[in-house]
């Protein structure tokens, strides 16, 4: 008898790490969230990783792709303390639901970018490229690629790149199309700044929303599937040490009832 429950409590806690292991791993890839919906804390890390931006003059919007969104205005800009050196993730994705103000034919308008002025990671909307002025583009190491795909001051578009150093490339995903590019990053900086180049300025004007950083490339569907459903509101995401807590808990909970069994038993 004594032999039996121990045996269930010993399997329920096993169960509860079980499910708390099973959950993490679906966030884990999920290294930065920036979903800006607390105007009391505009650069929040959403994905439970605790990489809360910097925020360095961005307001909050409520007119977001999702609740609210970071408005920056030319001079403002977020910054991560997330290093996305091509040596420490050499898989990464990263993106974000972009609607600017204005749209300039002679001005660069930086998304996301750990540039030092190698033309490293970094998405912008740009005239530069071939692509006509206002295209949503990225950088690849050696100059700037455009996607042609403009940008809209009226309506919100997603935008991603999904790099990939073992093969040598870039995918880039403007507005519902997906681009190939081939590409090999030197180092960068060992942060990003949201709205800004951190090397040449070149700021955004304009509303950001979601920037999403995965530590993994990411597949075309993927992709497909956060461009469809975004990200849920930040309240219903359990952050992934809520859930090692929670399993935890439960696990101390079982001992305690294995403690008390076993005294009543004796
Ligand atoms: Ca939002």
């Amino acid at each position: 008898m004594k032999k039996i429950y121990r045996k269930s409590v010993c399997l329920a806690a096993s169960a509860m790490l079980f499910l708390s292991g099973t959950t993490l791993p679906a966030q884990a890839g999920l290294i930065g969230l920036y979903q800006f919906d607390d105007a009391s804390n505009l650069g929040k890390d959403t994905s439970g990783n605790h990489n809360d931006a910097t925020d360095n003059g961005a307001t909050f919007t409520n007119s977001g792709y999702q609740g609210g969104a970071a408005h920056f205005d030319g001079s403002s800009f977020l910054s991560v303390a997330i290093d996305v050196n091509p040596t420490v993730l050499p898989q990464m994705t990263w993106g974000a639901w972009v609607k600017p103000d204005v749209l300039s034919a002679s001005t660069v308008q930086t998304v996301l970018s750990s540039d030092n002025g190698g033309f490293d990671r970094t998405i912008t909307i740009d005239y530069r490229g071939g692509g006509g002025a206002s295209s949503f583009s990225a950088y690849t190491s050696s100059g700037v690629w455009a996607s042609g795909v403009a940008p809209s001051t009226s309506q919100w578009e997603f935008v991603a790149a999904v790099y990939d150093a073992s093969k040598v490339s870039l995918t880039f995903y403007a507005n519902g199309q997906s681009f190939q590019i081939s590409s090999s990053f030197g180092p960068s900086q060992t942060f990003f700044d949201i709205g800004n180049d951190p090397s040449f300025g070149q700021l955004f004007l304009g509303s950001i929303d979601n920037v999403f950083v995965y530590d993994q490339a990411l597949t075309a569907s993927q992709i497909a599937t956060i461009q469809s459903n975004g990200f849920p509101p930040a309240s219903t995401v359990p952050e992934p040490s809520s859930f090692a807590l929670m399993g935890l808990g439960g696990l101390g909970l079982a001992i305690r009832a294995m403690k008390r069994r076993r005294a009543s038993v004796v």
